[in-house]
């Protein structure tokens, strides 16, 4: 292979729930392209994030935290979309934090294991270790629990290493031509990405058992010259949680917009209009065809 033979590959980005992988998938790509909030389970699909440089495209695979615990279907679903992400991948990375290796990393590390392809570790939110001392220990440690092609120290969020990580995955994609048109970012439709954008709104503003009960439908789009017209429906699976997510006097329903409008503003640099409302359906997360109203692929 020659040095100026074009290279294109997948990247899967698997790891337990909320270490960062979609923090790191935005860092990468350099666009919001998936979802980020401080409570696990944030990611429900896989969205391909891509990055196009003259001689290689790297397609990133964003996936659901694997998680152990398949009570609802929506868990099984979101477990079987991250480790499908991993057929076919030419590389993996598989993110964990650098505060310490937990149980939940082992069983994801344990999926990882049985798709067999090359992974490397990523250890993420290095910003977090409070003395560099910590640092090579830490490192020494993951290392032996899995067989990595290397181990590379990041802070997803202040962007450290981030340059050194992209060489190396740079370097292992195989030779090939654009696998997506140069422009493309990602693989999902607008109305999938206001939704998740939404869907970020509420978990940011919703705490306890709430956020894990919601989910964001687009019914309509119409795209005006000047403006887009968004029609959304917020499902909740119980009727108590319904008054909650308007919030009194429809303070919160008002704030996710608001908040929702601004960040797709700046993404699609167009301008929006948002009409929401709260519906309930009942144990949405557990009835297949539910899930499949709401996009859940092989939700059978
Ligand atoms: N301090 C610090 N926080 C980070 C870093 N990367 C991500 N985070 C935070 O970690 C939390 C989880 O980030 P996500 O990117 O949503 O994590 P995820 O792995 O995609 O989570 P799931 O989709 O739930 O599996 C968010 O609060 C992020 O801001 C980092 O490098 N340093
Ligand atoms: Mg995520």
């Amino acid at each position: 292979m020659t040095d100026t033979e074009h290279r294109a590959g997948f990247v899967a980005v698997i790891g337990r729930p909320n270490t960062g992988k979609s923090t790191l998938v935005n860092a990468l790509v350099g666009e919001k392209i998936s979802i980020v909030t401080s409570k696990p389970q944030t990611t429900r699909h896989s969205i391909l994030g891509i990055l196009t440089e003259p001689d290689v495209q790297i397609v990133f695979v964003d996936t659901p935290g694997l998680h152990a615990g398949s009570a609802r279907l929506i868990n099984r679903t979101m477990n079987r979309s991250a480790a499908a992400s991993m057929v076919g991948a030419d590389l993996a990375l598989f993110v964990v934090e650098a505060s310490g290796w937990t149980r939940g990393d082992e069983h994801a590390l344990q999926r990882l294991r049985e798709a067999d392809i090359p992974a490397y570790l990523v250890v993420n939110k290095l910003d977090l270790l409070k003395r560099r001392a910590d640092l090579l220990p830490v490192l020494e440690n993951y290392a032996g629990r899995g067989s990595f092609v290397e181990v590379i120290p990041v802070s997803a969020r202040r962007g450290t290493n981030l340059e050194r990580l992209l060489d190396v995955i740079r370097q292992s994609m195989p030779a090939g031509p654009q696998l997506f048109p140069p422009d493309a970012r990602t693989d999902r439709s607008m109305e999938f990405r206001i939704a998740e954008i939404l869907r970020e709104k509420l978990l940011q503003l919703l705490h306890q058992e709430v956020p894990y009960g919601l989910a964001v439908e687009i019914l309509a789009l119409e795209r005006a010259p000047d403006i887009i017209r968004v029609d959304a429906v917020i499902w909740v699976d119980r009727e108590s949680h319904q008054g909650i997510v308007v919030g009194q006097g429809g303070e919160r329903i008002k704030a996710v917009g608001t908040r929702a409008r601004a960040d797709l503003e700046e993404i699609f640099a167009e301008r929006f209009f948002l009409t929401t409302r709260v519906n309930v359906k009942e144990n949405w997360s557990d009835n297949a065809r539910a899930l499949r109203q709401l996009g859940f692929e092989e939700s059978g």
